[in-house]
């Protein structure tokens, strides 16, 4: 997969992409990510990226010319499978949208500030619009990270099986069970006695019940979207 961002700030990605299960990732190319700086593409003598909004009221608009400019040119280059904006007014990410985008041989992500993008450009460009969740951050970087790492761990070859997606949380509208590791007894905290029984059979029944009950009483919008999806 080939993942081209736009951004104003290209070192917000330095941190969050290049470590871990990403890095290696990246470093086996099994995901080709470029970041590409809006600010180059300006038109404009000063290096203007930004103005006032037509029509008056209080923030910046993101101009049209440096991000259509620099769209254009990318999509001569290949074919994109989606354009993505990443906006607080797009569509909230859940993992039915992740585990379609894995599926992308090219994604190109936006990202916005300020008060957003000129209009046209979602008009005449974006394909798809998504948010990270009902609150507003300072601009799309973050959620773009966000958005990425998800994706990424997806595509085949990056998890190992011990980290498999198979088992995540979300991927059955189901809340991951408890996880334990050694010791079995710390401060007179013990593990559940199941868990160290050895008779699988009851284990992977327990896990299932556990399930169940910590989606029923932490997330019960998720109960019953397993039919829908
Ligand atoms: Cl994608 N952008 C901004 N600026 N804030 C957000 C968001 C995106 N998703 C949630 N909040």
């Amino acid at each position: 997969m080939r993942i081209d961002v736009l951004t104003l700030f290209p070192d917000m990605f330095q941190g969050p992409l290049s470590e871990s299960i990403i890095k290696r990732a990246r470093d086996k190319q099994i995901v080709d990510i470029h970041f590409h700086n809006i600010r180059d593409y300006s038109t404009d003598k000063h290096n203007r990226v930004d103005d006032y909004p037509f029509g008056g009221g209080a923030g910046m608009v993101m101009q049209i010319e440096p991000i259509a400019t620099l769209i254009d040119k990318l999509k001569s280059e290949r074919p994109y499978d989606h354009i993505i904006y990443m906006t607080p007014d797009g569509e909230r990410l859940a993992q039915r949208r992740v585990n379609t985008l894995s599926l992308a041989g090219n994604l190109m992500i936006l990202c916005g500030h300020y008060k957003g993008v000129d209009h046209r450009i979602r008009e005449h460009y974006i394909t798809c619009e998504i948010s990270i969740g009902d609150y507003v951050l300072t601009g799309g970087e973050l959620a773009a990270a966000v958005l990425i790492d998800s994706v990424v761990r997806l595509i085949p070859g990056v998890l190992s099986d011990e980290t498999s997606a198979l088992t995540d949380s979300f991927q059955d509208n189901l809340l991951s069970p408890p996880v334990y590791t050694r010791p079995a007894e710390y401060n007179g905290w013990r593990v559940p006695d199941i868990l160290l029984s050895g008779h699988q059979a009851n284990i992977d029944k327990w896990r299932e019940e556990q399930a169940h009950e910590r989606t029923l009483k932490l997330r019960p919008d998720l109960l019953g979207k397993s039919e829908r999806s």
